[in-house]
């Protein structure tokens, strides 16, 4: 980095400080002197998905989701096809709708109060949302339940969307044959940090194809992208069976416990148990408890850490879409449950609008969660 460069930074971080400190987030602020915001990000880069820590901000509004996928939809024709592929991804936009004629505008959009209602938005969502059991509140679990299909739409239109590029022959499914693995897979070496060399290996394919017929129907390729969301068993055993060897120095296709302790350990830890004295914890009290964790997954005792043995840690390894979709769902109800009871009425959620519609995943200064460490 360059003198220039440096100077900009700390010109930069100035600013920001500045910017933290004339700013102090206020916990129940007037939704009327904030912008409400969508997802502020969008990366094409799968591994984006795949790293604990940048998990995406989960659509509230399907509405929303929509205008957000359209934008989606335009880059990615940009970015993927010339205008002589132009059929095939005009077709999807052409139903009709408001007149979004620049996808970029929707956050100017939500926040034309002639245009969308933030209030009548949540009064048509909520009947949809209090459905479990229909009380007149929306619960953690009505929430959780909501926010993970909004982000299962997400994911399959992505999944669809990738198709188009890979199945070159049109028919509908992917071949082994035809799924190139994308430029960062390629790009990123033989044994770098990105998420693992066998991603797009024939064994990965294998696993992924349920009914063994050699191709990948949607479905599939959607477990194939996002393993950890699969209900595919093999698909969930290949993930294990990367993780060890991933971290299996010395090869012998398990885990060690040293083995386990610099590789995986810190990602599987229980943070809320050991929080409170973490500041000032030995080394060794951290491998004391190390080894208690490793005692407990080794249940058959032979001192090492199996690929079975590890599915019992594979949702903490890559967490899947229910876990961040749980997690935005306590965040929203931490903020918006004015009388503490837990659950949303209708009042509440009209009254904290922004909690619903505002990346709030990206912004450090009002969403703090120490779960971010896994
Ligand atoms: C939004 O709709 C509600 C009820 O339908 C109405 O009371 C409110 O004035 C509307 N807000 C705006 C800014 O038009
Ligand atoms: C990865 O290894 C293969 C051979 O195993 C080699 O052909 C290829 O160039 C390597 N790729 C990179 C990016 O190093
Ligand atoms: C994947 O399955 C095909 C048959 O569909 C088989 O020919 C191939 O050897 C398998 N590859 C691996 C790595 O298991
Ligand atoms: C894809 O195939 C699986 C069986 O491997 C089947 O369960 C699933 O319904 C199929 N999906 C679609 C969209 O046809
Ligand atoms: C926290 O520290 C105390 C001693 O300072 C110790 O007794 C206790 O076991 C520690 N708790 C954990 C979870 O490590
Ligand atoms: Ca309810
Ligand atoms: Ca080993």
């Amino acid at each position: 980095m360059g003198r220039t460069s440096v100077v900009i930074l700390y010109i930069t971080i100035a600013v920001l400080l500045l910017f933290l400190i004339f700013h102090s987030p206020n916990k129940t602020p007037n939704h009327r002197s904030r912008r409400l915001k969508v997802r502020s990000t969008f990366n094409f880069n799968p591994a984006a998905s795949l790293d604990n820590k940048n998990h995406e901000h989960i659509p509230f509004d399907p509405l929303i989701a929509d205008i957000e996928r359209r934008r989606e939809d335009k880059e990615w024709e940009k970015r993927y096809f010339d205008s002589s592929h132009k059929e095939i991804v005009d077709a999807p936009a052409a139903e009709a709708q408001p007149e979004w004629e620049d996808f970029m505008n929707a956050e100017d959009y939500i926040n034309d109060e002639d245009r969308f209602n933030v209030t009548d938005r949540l009064v048509v969502l909520f009947p949809n949302i209090d459905i479990d059991p229909i009380d007149g509140y929306v619960t953690v679990h009505e929430l959780t339940e909501w926010n993970l299909k909004q982000s299962q739409n997400d994911v399959m239109h992505r999944t669809v969307r990738d198709m188009e590029l890979h199945d070159k022959n049109h028919d509908g499914f992917i071949s082994f044959e035809e799924y190139e693995p994308p430029s960062w897979v390629r790009n990123s070496g033989n044994n770098s940090l990105g998420y693992n060399v066998g991603w797009w290996k024939e064994e990965h394919f294998n696993a992924s194809d349920a009914d063994g017929d050699g191709l990948l129907n949607k479905t599939e390729f959607n477990d194939f992208l996002h393993p950890a969301d699969s209900n595919n068993p093999r698909l969930l055993k290949w993930l294990c069976k990367e993780e060890v060897r991933e971290r299996d120095t010395d090869r012998d296709g398990k885990l060690n416990f040293k083995e386990f302790y610099h590789g995986l350990f810190d990602l599987v830890r229980d943070y809320d148990i050991e929080e409170h004295n973490a500041s000032h914890e030995s080394d060794n009290v951290m491998e004391g408890s190390a080894k208690i964790l490793f005692g407990q997954l080794d249940k058959d005792g032979d001192g090492y850490l199996s690929e079975e043995e590890l599915l019992q840690i594979i949702g903490k390894l890559h967490p899947s879409e229910r876990y961040y979709a749980k997690q935005q769902a306590d965040y929203i109800i931490q903020q918006a449950d004015a009388d503490k009871d837990g659950r949303l009425s209708l009042t509440e959620m009209i009254d904290n609008p922004y909690v619903f519609y505002s990346a709030i995943f990206n912004e450090a200064e009002e969403y703090e969660y120490h779960d971010e460490f896994r």
